[in-house]
């Protein structure tokens, strides 16, 4: 068994977690079963599979039946530096394994983790349903199995830095439903449907950077073996991300084209701009909550105790002062008529200062679908919301600002709300919309196809074969 399993953490000769993985895959095996995508299981899906971190390339292409992907174990390459650089044990030997002190801290972060990658996997099992080509579906797939080796990555610290709770943390990792009403998965986004194809390309888009930026953040970790599992799984990361802003972009490109030729979208079944818009609303926003409150004294913790970093932390040139002991953040809230400045003690604002290099990110991918709406020729544009827009965590959750972060009140806010987020006839037209094709190199009518293929494969490439 542990032969299939491909890794660089000498698996063969842990007899430990030979141990505990042998009574964990079964159920890991009957959780994909039972809740990860439904169909497809019998088919052969041309997928990538990663195998190594060497010079000779990390990943592997070939046809094979989910069942029988190798989900595998990997730590990225050691890092440049070799004591910690942030926090209050600047300068002492990076962690390779759990200080007492933080034991709590550090599993915390590696059970919030590991939570949400099983979690999108459940979110996702009915969209192979109504992929509008193959080479979507097989992009799904990917991202499902990927998903699932990023829950193996943080099974696998928990097994073998964290002793029986990490095993009985492992178990429950395969418990949890995403949406269930009485276990449901711990992080609010990951309990929401996603519906649709759009809605796939905004989680992708928007849900998945959280998870770059989450990892970018925890790769900086003093706990070594956290820090480089979270390192390579970012190379996955890359294709989730790339795969939901080119599906967005695509669709609005088809939109576009039609608007362009004076033919309304939804005459043909292909999805209005407005529609496009509302979505982007749900799930950036819906995302923004992910990066926990702005003012924490969790987040101060996590960078004191050197557990968890800022984006690129040890970039040259990017940060001066690793300590962050002084320095203030500035929020801007409307309080009682009137708005004023929160200043927050900048460790305490971790939290933000993540939030803010992930929300320009975000605004750099609008504006490259606005820029496919600028080279078909149509003057609408889309928008990112404010960080204050639709907001359920943190210093905004709760109170009404508008998508250009404007105050509102309670009533103005409900009379306008299904004119920023989907409503349900929204997502009863978008389902409409969504007619599976399944012939290799052609595509759904709501979508423009894609520019190129994967894996070094043209766009009309059989990327799944049918059992
Ligand atoms: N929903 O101090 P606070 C990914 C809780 S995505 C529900 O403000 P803190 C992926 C919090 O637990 C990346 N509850 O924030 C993407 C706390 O509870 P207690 C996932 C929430 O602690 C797509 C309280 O509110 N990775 O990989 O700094 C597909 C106050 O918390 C939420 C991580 O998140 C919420 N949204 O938490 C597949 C990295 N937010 O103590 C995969 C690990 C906060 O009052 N997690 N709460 O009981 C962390 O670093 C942090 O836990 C958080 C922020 C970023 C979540
Ligand atoms: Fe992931
Ligand atoms: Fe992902």
């Amino acid at each position: 068994m542990f032969e299939s399993i491909p890794n660089n953490v000498n698996l063969e000769s842990n007899p430990k977690l030979q141990r505990a993985l042998l009574k964990w895959q079964p159920d890991f095996l009957a959780w994909w079963k039972e809740v990860g995508p439904e169909g497809f299981q019998q088919d052969q899906i041309y997928l990538r599979t990663a195998i190594g971190v060497g010079q000779g390339g990390w990943a592997h292409w070939d046809y094979v039946k989910m069942p029988d992907y190798r989900w595998g174990i990997f730590l990225a390459n050691p890092r440049k530096a070799d004591t910690i650089y942030f926090g209050d044990h600047i300068g002492e030997k990076l962690w390779d394994q759990v200080p007492g002190e933080f034991r709590k801290e550090l599993r915390r972060l590696i059970v919030t983790q590991g939570d949400t990658e099983p979690a999108s996997v459940e979110q996702q099992r009915l969209l192979g349903k109504t992929a509008p080509s193959l080479l979507d579906l097989r992009a799904l797939l990917q991202v499902n199995v990927e998903e699932a080796r990023h829950l193996w990555a943080m099974v696998y610290l928990l097994h073998s830095y964290f002793g029986a709770d990490g095993r009985d943390e492992a178990e429950q990792m395969l418990e949890r439903r995403s949406g269930h009403a009485d276990h449901p998965r711990i992080l609010a986004a990951f309990n929401m449907p996603i519906r649709d194809w759009l809605a796939f390309f905004c989680f992708t888009t928007f849900t998945d950077r959280d998870g770059k930026f989450q990892l970018a953040s925890l790769a900086e970790s003093a706990f070594d073996p956290l820090a480089r599992s979270t390192q390579f799984m970012l190379m996955e990361e890359a294709f989730h991300m790339a795969t939901g802003e080119g599906g967005v972009a695509r669709t609005v490109r088809r939109t576009a084209e039609l608007m362009k030729q004076g033919v309304d979208p939804r005459t043909v079944g292909a999805i209005p701009l407005e529609i496009v818009q509302k979505y982007i609303n749900e799930w950036s926003s819906a995302s923004n909550d992910l990066f926990g409150g702005e003012d924490s004294t969790n987040a101060a913790n996590y960078f004191a105790g050197g557990l968890k970093g800022r984006f690129n932390e040890n970039d040259p040139g990017k940060y001066s002062d690793h300590s962050a002991l002084e320095g203030m953040y500035e929020a801007k809230v409307f309080q009682d008529g009137k708005w004023e400045t929160k200043n927050i003690p900048l460790r305490r604002a971790m939290n933000s200062v993540l939030l803010d290099s992930y929300h320009d990110e975000c605004a750099r991918i609008v504006e490259r679908w606005n820029s496919v709406l600028e080279e078909v020729g149509v003057p609408e544009r889309l928008s990112l919301p404010s960080l204050r827009f639709n907001r359920h965590v943190g210093l905004y959750g709760g109170h009404a600002y508008d998508p250009a972060g404007e105050p509102l009140d309670p009533a103005a806010w409900q009379a306008k709300r299904g004119q920023w987020l989907p409503s349900p006839g929204d997502y009863e037209y978008v389902r409409e919309c969504m007619v599976p094709v399944y012939e290799p190199g052609k595509v759904a009518n709501w979508i423009a196809p894609h520019a190129k293929g994967v894996g070094g494969k043209p766009v009309d490439f059989p990327y799944v074969q049918f059992h």
